[in-house]
């Protein structure tokens, strides 16, 4: 197995915040105990928790105004799955990569999925792209393309996405995940309920190709691409396409594909009373789909929706297990620093969850004491894991403190000799 930071590094730095790091993590166990906690439960739970990160977010992104390159950027897939194998061995918690083709598409998969293996990496969910134009494509995705008006147009969107199965497959992916950005800039320009026939057509023939195994996740969102009427712009809108296609397609959740203010967490409550939560692309935002880091803005909200996690997983069992992504962009931070970033803080939602007692909330709703079944959640939000995040990290072989020990490993200096910009070039992150 390859390591891309030293271990040598890693251990030095994490000797450097031992003594702090323990007596910290002393200091919370004791508060916790008082509270009825185990601080070792906790730490192993953190220990389980995996989120994936999306092969586009190691490049650097852009508006649609400019995009500013940074350093070191991946030229190609490879690069991506190294600097997606680095945020892993120093948080521990990202060990799967989630593709995106044609942009990651290898020349040959198998290749592809040794590198992987000899990273330590596996891969999630493979995405497709209709949503562009590529070179030498036959038919334009301009007016839409699984719900196009163009029969033509559509079957060359559903083959696409039939490849990304088969690709999938090759690389040991278990679902796709299908966006379109089909929709109508004016009123008038679309029969509303036409092109959602086309799309259930067109989604149908995709999800006859699924193997059995395999799960495809619909992710709606509100505007962009499409400013007037997005075809799959909610939940209620993936709910009853999801409904439509069977049992093998769920709605994933794209925590800034929704209107401000819009309650998301009963979004993801609803989704998984009724079996149809396939899985989350993880980011935040103050206005609309920024692709910010997660919990950057608004941490209270993630941990809400880990809060209903944590009570599905409970009336659900083991069975329960949505899919866990990061979906950002990052335009002037350091991609692989956000997206250590990132995995951290929603690790940190899931803990923060973890320390509610469902028991005694539910008790509280019962009797109607408002006030205390809201304070039970705030006390768990207000809580600071930190410490066991960082002993979690550091039992399984990652960084007390991902972003320092990176930051001393050289790795973007590293990288940014080995990986000379290439003129126009612009296939990471998304522009
Ligand atoms: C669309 O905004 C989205 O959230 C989808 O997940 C895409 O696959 C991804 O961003 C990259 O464009
Ligand atoms: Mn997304």
């Amino acid at each position: 197995m390859t390591t891309l930071i030293d271990a040598g590094l890693v251990a030095d730095h994490n000797a450097q915040l031992a003594t702090r790091l323990e007596a910290d993590y002393e200091a919370l166990g004791g508060m916790l105990a008082r509270r009825g906690q185990d601080i070792e439960a906790l730490t192993a739970l953190a220990q389980r928790f995996a989120v994936a990160v999306p092969s586009w977010g190691v490049g650097t992104g852009g508006t649609r105004f400019a995009r500013f390159a940074g350093r070191g950027e991946p030229r190609n897939v490879f690069e991506k799955l190294d600097d997606c194998a680095v945020i892993n061995e120093l948080t521990r918690a990202t060990p799967a990569v989630s593709p995106h083709f044609p942009w990651d598409r290898p020349t040959d998969a198998k290749e592809l999925r040794q590198k992987a293996d000899d990273l330590g990496l596996a891969f999630d969910a493979v995405n497709s792209n209709t949503f562009q134009d590529q070179q030498n494509q036959e038919h334009t995705y301009k007016y839409g393309s699984l719900t196009a008006n163009s029969s033509a147009t559509r079957a060359q969107a559903v083959k696409h996405n039939i490849e990304c199965i088969e690709l999938g497959r090759e690389l040991g992916s278990k679902a796709l995940t299908v966006w379109v950005g089909d929709g109508a800039n004016f009123p008038g320009q679309h029969n509303l309920r036409g092109a959602l026939e086309r799309y259930l057509d067109s989604m149908r023939e995709i999800y006859a190709a699924l193997p059995d195994d395999w799960n495809v996740f619909i992710e709606h969102k509100l505007f962009e691409p499409a400013f007037y009427a997005t075809t799959i712009a909610d939940w209620g809108t993936s709910f009853a396409c999801a409904t439509a296609l069977g049992p093998k397609a769920k709605c994933l959740v794209d925590l800034g594909h929704h209107a401000p203010n819009t309650n998301i967490e009963m979004i993801v409550a609803r989704l998984a009373q009724f079996g149809k939560l396939g899985g989350f692309h993880f980011n935040d935002s103050k206005y609309g789909d920024d692709d910010l880091d997660s919990g950057s803005i608004n941490p209270f909200q993630l941990f809400l929706v880990f809060n209903e996690l944590a009570d599905a997983a409970l009336r659900e069992g083991p069975a329960f297990k949505p899919a866990y992504m990061l979906d950002q962009s990052h335009n002037v931070t350091d991609p692989v620093e956000s997206l250590m970033n990132s995995a951290v803080e929603v690790q940190r939602a899931y803990v923060q969850a973890a320390l509610v007692d469902r028991a005694q909330l539910a008790e509280l709703q019962e009797s109607n004491d408002v006030l205390l079944s809201a304070q039970a959640l705030k006390q768990a939000f207000r809580t600071d894991v930190s410490p066991i995040l960082a002993m979690a990290r550091v039992r399984s072989g990652g960084a007390a403190d991902p972003v320092a020990c990176y930051r001393a490993s050289g790795y973007r200096d590293k990288v940014a000799s080995a990986r000379p910009a290439k003129a126009g070039a612009s296939s990471s992150g998304i522009v």
